[in-house]
């Protein structure tokens, strides 16, 4: 025993991650970009182009060939992938994939000659499946709530009825195509449908992704009967069976040993979501530490012991893979907002980082952007645009440097506002994600926050999450000795808080939050 491959399918690529508990290393990291890659899914960004801005659905068959493509990639790089003991896996959260009949009785291994995609194919009772950039069901999440009165559905799923999420996107599909929801067997989310096409047939979810569908009562943990019914009829039918996250569910089908080399006895560990698998990879399993991950979309989230609710019904509660709870908050506008301001002022990644934090004093001279670029979902702001306060010439978008300092600063105090229902603060907050590499950007959280701030030097938290996982399940190796040693922060990289900015930052909090109320009200 001893080397574990984690996979990412994530929103823009599917990442491939190996530790070796043995050496204690990382020894392989690779990955499919699906826009770049897969130019024939129309998908530059992962997502299938549409007209109304709320929509977003991706092509289940793009995730497919992405397995294929990163191993058929990971063979010819000579990666011995029959040394490979057991996989666990990370996907976006929320999505879901409609299959039928079919799928159950045959599977989806490929007959000879054939690929995944093209198995795959014939057994979607949906072509396209929603993702967690869709913000298409606010009527549903309305009619959902209704029908279970008061708080009840934030009450037992941990979230209120939240527009990407799985539950309210079922609904939608069941009232707007009823004849293909009743032909559907079975409703996967990203993570046990790929899983399920590594096993060759049909996976069951795990607890951690499956609280992420406004369907699952957290306390019980089980489906809840009130919450099926609001949704669609017949759902508990077409749902799969629940498993805890570190369960082995099988070994990999024959197809992939026939194709890749793999070997017969490569165990399956259940996969789960991708920021629960993060929690794992950036070592924030306790309570304590804080992950906030700077990616596509912005999130933020932290281990907890017991149940603790949003009041304001933006956060969500999932189950911990490692046991216990995680309360995870996600902003909408985060590398999306990031890469608008860079490429109106025409700046480099390098330039956005220096003007982050040294172009204007800490606190902007009390110039504040809301940066809802895109419809955001914390706060819920359904109709896009950014707002502005301050200076004339901060209004009129002429103040490059004032402009890039508000909207990082705006990203840390949107979070810090909508974290403070959690409870505890943070000791240390771990950053992660493409952005997390910018010293001016760190140091504009830590200033935020009155925090240090801790990095890894390892960027892939979720896919090497997934593999620590792996061998937690196979190898019952204890969380503290993988998180030791795969996900130690580099302290080279740690920025620790001004603390002369603490007052600046509390009255600009301050500020911010009446800001924002008088556009959510
Ligand atoms: C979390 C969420 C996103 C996706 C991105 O609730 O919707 O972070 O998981 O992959």
């Amino acid at each position: 025993m001893g080397i574990y491959l984690g996979l990412d399918c994530s929103t823009q690529s599917l990442t491939a991650v190996v530790i070796d508990t043995v050496r204690h290393q990382v020894t392989y990291q690779n990955n499919v970009i699906y826009g770049e890659e897969l130019p024939q899914f129309n998908s530059p960004f992962g997502c299938l182009e549409h007209p109304d801005p709320l929509h977003k659905h991706a092509d289940p068959l793009m995730w497919a060939t992405a397995v294929d493509t990163l191993f058929a990639k990971m063979r010819q790089d000579g990666f011995p992938l029959a040394s490979i003991d057991g996989i666990g896996g990370s996907a976006q959260q929320h999505g879901s994939i409609y299959l039928r009949g079919d799928f159950l009785a045959r599977g989806c291994c490929p007959a000879r000659g054939q690929d995944l995609s093209r198995a795959i194919a014939p057994l979607l009772s949906r072509p396209t499946a929603p993702i967690w950039m869709d913000s298409s069901t606010f009527a549903q999440c309305r009619e959902i709530e209704q029908s279970l009165g008061g708080d009840q559905v934030r009450q037992r799923s941990g979230s209120s009825a939240t527009e990407r999420f799985a539950g309210p996107q079922i609904r939608k599909f069941f009232q707007e195509s009823p004849a293909s929801y009743h032909s559907t067997a079975v409703i996967h989310l990203v993570s046990s449908f790929v899983c399920s096409l590594l096993l060759g047939k049909s996976a069951p979810l795990d607890f951690g992704d499956a609280s992420g569908m406004n369907l699952l009562h957290l306390g019980q943990q089980n489906w809840d009967q009130d919450l099926l019914a609001a949704t669609a009829p017949s759902l508990i039918d077409k749902l799969p069976q629940l498993c805890p996250s570190d369960r082995v569910v099988g070994r990999i089908s024959d197809y992939f040993c026939q194709q890749y080399g793999f070997r017969p006895d490569t165990a399956i560990l259940a996969w789960s979501g991708d920021n629960l698998n993060s929690l794992i990879g950036v070592g924030g399993g306790k309570p304590g530490t804080a992950v906030i991950s700077l990616g596509t979309s912005d999130t933020y989230f932290t281990a907890m012991h017991r149940i603790a609710l949003d009041p304001q019904g933006y956060g969500h509660v999932f189950i911990n893979p490692a046991g216990g709870f995680m309360p995870l908050i996600c902003f909408k506008n985060g590398s999306l907002a990031r890469t608008i301001i860079r490429d109106q002022f025409g700046l480099s990644w390098q330039d956005f980082d220096v003007m982050a934090f040294a172009g204007t004093p800490p606190g902007n001279q009390g110039n504040i952007m809301l940066p809802y670029f895109t419809a955001e979902i914390t706060p819920l702001v359904l109709n896009a645009g950014p707002v502005f306060e301050g200076s004339a010439r901060f209004k009129s978008g002429q103040d490059c440097v004032g402009t890039v300092r508000a909207l990082v600063e705006a990203q840390a105090m949107t979070m810090r506002l909508h974290s403070q229902w959690i409870g505890t603060r943070p000791k240390t907050l771990r950053l992660t994600g493409g952005a997390s590499r910018s010293p001016g950007i760190s140091q504009v959280f830590a200033d935020v926050f009155q925090t240090t701030v801790e990095k890894l030097n390892f960027k892939e938290s979720a896919a090497l999450g997934a593999a620590m996982r792996a061998a937690n399940a196979c190898e019952k190796l204890s969380w503290n000795w993988l998180s030791k040693v795969f996900s130690a922060a580099d302290t080279s990289l740690t920025v620790r808080p001004n603390r002369s900015t603490q007052a600046t930052y509390a009255a600009l909090l301050a500020k911010f939050t009446l800001l924002e109320r008088s556009i959510t009200g």
